[in-house]
């Protein structure tokens, strides 16, 4: 099947019978470091492997591949959480990395949150603070629009969500992610370069999903984990078992700071 809208109504009907749940509210993607949310955002109703869902690429080491869980939150809302992503440094295209989006939509889902792990351009971002994605810049050359689909980005990242979270936690800063293809790590010059374009936030995923979802009509709320300082800014290099690390000493934080903006959803 090459329509990838159709595509996505399979796989929401395939959700629909799996779980015996005809319509969802929401949806959350669980990106690097965040992963430890999925515990904390409800009453589990059951989950499944992604790779066993229509569109959906099966993992390469059977059991690591995303598992998509079925939460009812405290206010009674049902939520679908992705635990993992497909990125678009994979290969398999923009309407790959944003089949889950268009998934949940087609279930029913008016609300998105996209999570991420990234690196932070401001100084004062410690590694382990969360930032809320008010603008992004996409640097990948590609979307995951077909033809002449005009979709108006002005308010991508929605200004009344990011209110509700920061009912949370008023201390929340904000901050444009700018979207580098990957899957290597900016060189200094780079991380300058979107400074001066405008940016905050320097990772690999998100705007993509972003696009896909305002095409569908959900509100959108993009919650940014600085894990490391960008290239060139932390002193030393960039080292994937730290960016790990900074992920894991979040995870309790992020947890509940999840949990209580799920719950103003
Ligand atoms: I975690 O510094 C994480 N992901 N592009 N740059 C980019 N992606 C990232 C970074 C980073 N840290």
């Amino acid at each position: 099947m090459n329509d990838p809208v159709a595509l996505a109504a399979e796989a929401a009907g395939f959700l629909r019978s799996h779980f015996a749940v005809d319509h969802i509210d929401l949806a959350l993607v669980l990106g690097s470091g965040w992963s430890s949310g999925a515990d904390s955002l409800g009453e589990p109703l059951g989950d499944v492997e992604l790779g066993d869902v229509p569109g959906f690429s099966k993992p390469v080491v059977s059991g690591h591949g995303g598992r998509l869980k079925l939460v009812r939150t405290a206010t009674g809302k049902v939520a679908a959480v992705f635990t993992g992503r497909t990125h678009y440094y994979e290969g398999r295209g923009a309407d790959a990395v944003v089949h889950g989006v268009r998934t949940a939509a087609a279930w029913g889902a008016s609300t998105l949150v996209l999570t991420n792990g990234c690196g932070g351009l401001n100084p004062a971002w410690a590694p382990g603070t969360v930032v809320l994605i008010a603008d992004h810049i996409n640097l990948t050359g590609d979307t995951p629009l077909h033809g002449a689909t005009f979709v108006d980005l002005t308010e991508a990242y929605s200004k009344r969500l990011r209110e509700a979270a920061r009912r949370v936690d008023p201390a929340l800063p904000e901050g444009v992610y700018v979207q580098f293809r990957g899957p290597q790590y900016e060189t200094p010059a780079e991380v300058r370069m979107a400074g001066i374009l405008g940016g905050d936030l320097v990772g690999m995923s998100t705007t993509l999903e972003t696009i896909a979802a305002r095409e569908a009509g959900m509100e959108v709320l993009g919650l940014s984990l600085v894990t490391n300082a960008a290239a060139g800014l932390g002193g030393d290099t960039l080292d994937h078992t730290e960016v790990l690390q900074a992920g894991r000493d979040a995870g309790p934080r992020l947890a509940s700071l999840l949990a209580g903006i799920a719950g103003e959803l």
